[in-house]
């Protein structure tokens, strides 16, 4: 029977992204931790099927499953892809768009990266588009599911779990959350905006 979530490829090689994060690291976060999400999000898929709907304690808690391990499923899927081997910028309507909410492109970047800061424990800094005020905006989210306004499009995402950075950065969270913001695939993020702005 097929499964409804599996493991995305990564978009380049496992060593692409080094030395700012290693193949080691990459490997372990892709291969390991993503596909851990991804295993328990059809886990919960299954266990959802049959559950006994007079059991509100097992309902709540078969559901609290999945949306943690869909979102971290949906999360780390969205972060491979804006991430870029070798730095790019934003331009056309990504960077007039930057312009207007920020004034320029380091004012987001000072923004994303003190909002991964923020981040209590563990969760991810984000990038999003809001379809009502038609607004970048930067957020976080928590864990994998609290945080962020529903309906909002996200455009980018900063994982801060330390297993995304502990083999390489210790408890540099800074460090690698400033490498990461230097190798955002600026391109893939401005294909992301013109899809929700057309929507
Ligand atoms: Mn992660």
């Amino acid at each position: 029977m097929t499964k409804p979530y599996s493991l995305p490829k990564l978009p380049y090689d496992l060593d692409a992204l080094e030395p700012w994060c290693s193949a080691e690291t990459l490997k372990l976060h892709h291969g390991t931790h993503h596909q851990a999400y991804v295993d328990a999000a059809n886990a919960a898929h299954e266990m959802l099927k049959n559950i006994d709907l007079g059991n509100s304690q097992q309902l709540a808690g078969a559901q609290s499953e999945l949306i943690f391990n869909v979102g971290g499923h949906r999360l780390h899927s969205l972060f491979w892809e804006n991430l870029s081997p070798s730095p790019t910028k934003p331009d056309g309507s990504l960077e007039k768009q930057i312009e207007v909410d920020f004034g320029d492109p380091d004012r987001l970047k000072s923004l994303l990266s003190a909002s991964c800061k923020a981040v209590q424990g563990t969760g991810w800094g984000t990038l999003y588009f809001d379809t009502f005020s038609k607004c970048l905006r930067v957020g976080m989210v928590l864990d994998h599911q609290h945080g962020h306004t529903p309906g909002v499009e996200t455009l980018a995402v900063i994982d801060v779990w330390e297993h995304a950075y502990y083999l390489g950065y210790q408890s540099d969270r800074s460090g690698w959350v400033a490498a990461v913001i230097d190798h955002l695939d600026w391109e893939t993020i401005g294909d992301r905006l013109k899809n929700f702005v057309q929507k």
